[in-house]
């Protein structure tokens, strides 16, 4: 799907701000069709934002089912032949959508965007309700995968097997735009370039789709605005004499300045849609993970999308301080751990030139990481009644539609399919070969990988097989020897050296790493817990990553604290952050930083 853009053709018009809602605990509101008049009971909720925090009620923060927001809008006086869409950036996790009472869209899926053309149900110039009813709940049917219970008071609760609180509601901004009758419906973009006496020249394949559109033709703008190239058609390949390369830390763009016309009833139209990109390539091979030819070392976090107050709602105070501080530490990337980020994310790393692995939503698909944790016999993973076909179908359409989102997002290195699910089965290579084969299809110019936990041991694992690199969350001197540094030095060791036979000319990514951190907790002791026990955890990691060649990057877990459901190994979330969950920095946040710097100095690309 493409992004928002307004254009000569095209305007936007932000519906965020302060919404309507209210709770559905009965889930009455759909029978009662809550939709076709004023919600009974509202009470304010802000947009973007998840709800959960928002206000001081227990059963808002807590609350498991389906709620419902409302606002009212304006269609354009000056409508015209034009089309009006409402677009919403995501809801989570399901959604359904009416306009004065009339069903415009359903979605489901809470982290990917999905739009409606009202212009059917609107009248120009004047007011119409729009009314959302956001569902929470997960199942072994969804991506991430959930279930229900009841706890001990009867009251219905989300189980889930992922490690983030199940934050919901409208969380990235909401729009209605406007576009021609002739639309522009998508653009993909592929690059390459070619380096020879005159310099190196740019080579832009690129193919557009346009509902009604007789004649297609672009123009390619440098980053000043000025035109370098133009073609006539829906597709073609464009050449850039003395490219500017998107390069890591140098976020270098272009944009395809698309021109679709068409006529009918005696009417011209004529739709401009403007898709930036850049000109690089990405390449794995002997081991190595290249950009632009080069070897890139991956500096940085898995991260969240997680604050104080606004849960996962979309900020952009925050994002832009986030960019700050992971540039103050010298990192050049991150993983959108563990589900697609706001569109706004992915144009921000484009800029500011930081590579990204861009990462699904299925999380959590391991019944065994948790154990006996919920009580009961352990659950069968990959069987009829938990993750079956129709769990592997959403997850195929949800590959396939990140990869619709981000296919031309430079920051985008690698996509990952998974955080660390089931891996070491026959089931889970049955499971995971069609969805490698999904993303290969819908992108073959990137890599692919999923995200392996520690359970999946190179000798047990079955289907790194189908990917390019490994990537591994390991938490030796946490999890396993906790505290006892120098047996969880010689564990890692003695597994990169596994992997380097299991997975030969693999690159091998360390996508988590990291210790629990008690921001302030001081100890000369340095045990684990205190800040100086984090210093010295990775400190040990780094010493071993850098025993190796085939290790092609450090994202340590977590850039910040963030909050999780509660358990006896959560004080107030996760506290393996590099900043605290309000962005101090740890003592371990300027000893990588000398790291990173350094590294950087010495062989950036
Ligand atoms: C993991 C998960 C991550 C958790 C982390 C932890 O392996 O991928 O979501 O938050 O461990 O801190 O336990």
């Amino acid at each position: 799907m493409l992004s928002v853009r307004a254009s000569s053709s095209r305007t936007v018009t932000s519906l965020d701000g302060v919404w309507r809602f209210q709770l559905d605990p009965e889930d009455r509101g759909q029978a009662e069709r809550w939709f076709a008049t004023p919600l009974p009971a509202p009470r304010p909720m802000p947009v973007p934002a998840s709800y959960n925090d928002i206000t001081i009620a227990p059963e808002v923060h807590d609350h498991v089912g389906p709620a419902w927001y409302e606002r009212e809008a304006v269609a354009p006086h000056n409508l015209g032949e034009d089309r009006l869409v409402l677009r919403f950036g995501s809801v989570t996790h399901e959604a359904r959508v009416w306009v004065d009472g009339v069903e415009v869209a359903q979605h489901t899926g809470g982290y990917l965007p999905f739009e409606a053309d009202i212009t059917d149900h609107v009248t120009a110039g004047r007011d119409f309700r729009i009314t959302v009813r956001v569902d929470n709940r997960l199942s072994w049917q969804s991506i991430p995968v959930g279930f229900l219970a009841e706890d001990a008071q009867g009251r219905t609760v989300q189980r889930y097997f992922h490690d983030f609180f199940n934050y919901a509601g409208i969380h990235r901004s909401v729009v209605l735009y406007t576009r021609p009758w002739i639309a522009v419906t998508d653009v993909t973009i592929v690059t390459d370039y070619a380096t020879g006496p005159e310099g190196t020249a740019g080579r832009v394949t690129y193919t557009v789709e346009a509902e009604g559109a007789e004649h297609v033709h672009v123009v390619v703008k440098d980053a000043a605005g000025a035109e370098v190239a133009h073609a006539e058609g829906a597709a073609g390949t464009l050449t850039i004499d003395n490219v500017n390369l998107w390069q890591p830390g140098s976020g270098y763009l272009y944009t395809l300045e698309v021109h679709a016309r068409g006529s009918a009833d005696g009417g011209a139209s004529e739709d401009v849609y403007p898709q930036r990109f850049g000109v690089r390539t990405v390449t794995v091979r002997d081991s190595q993970f290249l950009i632009n030819g080069e070897p890139f070392y991956f500096r940085g976090y898995g991260r969240h999308e997680d604050n104080l107050v606004r849960g996962k709602g979309h900020d952009p105070a925050l994002m832009v301080h986030d960019f700050e501080l992971m540039e103050w530490q010298g990192a050049n990337s991150f993983r959108t751990s563990h589900y697609p980020y706001a569109e706004e994310v992915m144009d921000y790393a484009d800029e500011r030139g930081f590579v990204v692995i861009d990462e699904t939503a299925a999380v959590g698909l391991n019944t065994a990481i948790i154990g006996g944790f919920f009580g009961g016999d352990p659950i069968p993973l990959f069987s009829e009644d938990h993750v079956n076909a129709h769990t592997q179908a959403a997850h195929a359409d949800h590959i396939r539609e990140l990869i619709a989102r981000d296919k031309n997002h430079p920051c985008v290195v690698l996509w990952s399919l998974a955080n660390e699910p089931e891996s070491n089965t026959e089931a889970s290579l049955r499971y995971f070969e069609p969805l490698a084969a999904a993303a290969r299809e819908a992108d073959p110019t990137r890599p692919v990988g999923y995200v392996n936990v520690m359970m999946g041991q190179p000798a047990q694992e079955r289907v790194v097989d189908l990917f390019d690199v490994v990537m591994l969350n390991r938490y030796y001197g946490w999890y396993v020897n906790n505290g006892d540094l120098p047996a969880a030095e010689a564990g890692l060791r003695a597994e990169i050296d596994a992997w380097i036979e299991r997975a030969p000319g693999k690159p091998i990514l360390f996508t988590e790493y990291g210790a629990d951190t008690l921001s302030g907790m001081r100890d000369l002791l340095r045990r684990p817990w205190s800040e100086e026990f984090q210093v010295d955890l990775l400190a040990m990691y780094h010493r071993v990553f850098d025993a190796y060649p085939q290790i092609v990057g450090e994202q340590m877990w977590n850039f910040a604290d963030f909050q999780t459901g509660t358990g006896t190994t959560r004080v107030g979330g996760n506290k393996k952050g590099m900043f605290t969950r309000s962005r101090e920095p740890k003592q371990n946040a300027f000893v990588v930083r000398d790291r990173w710097l350094g590294k950087r100095r010495s062989h950036e690309c």
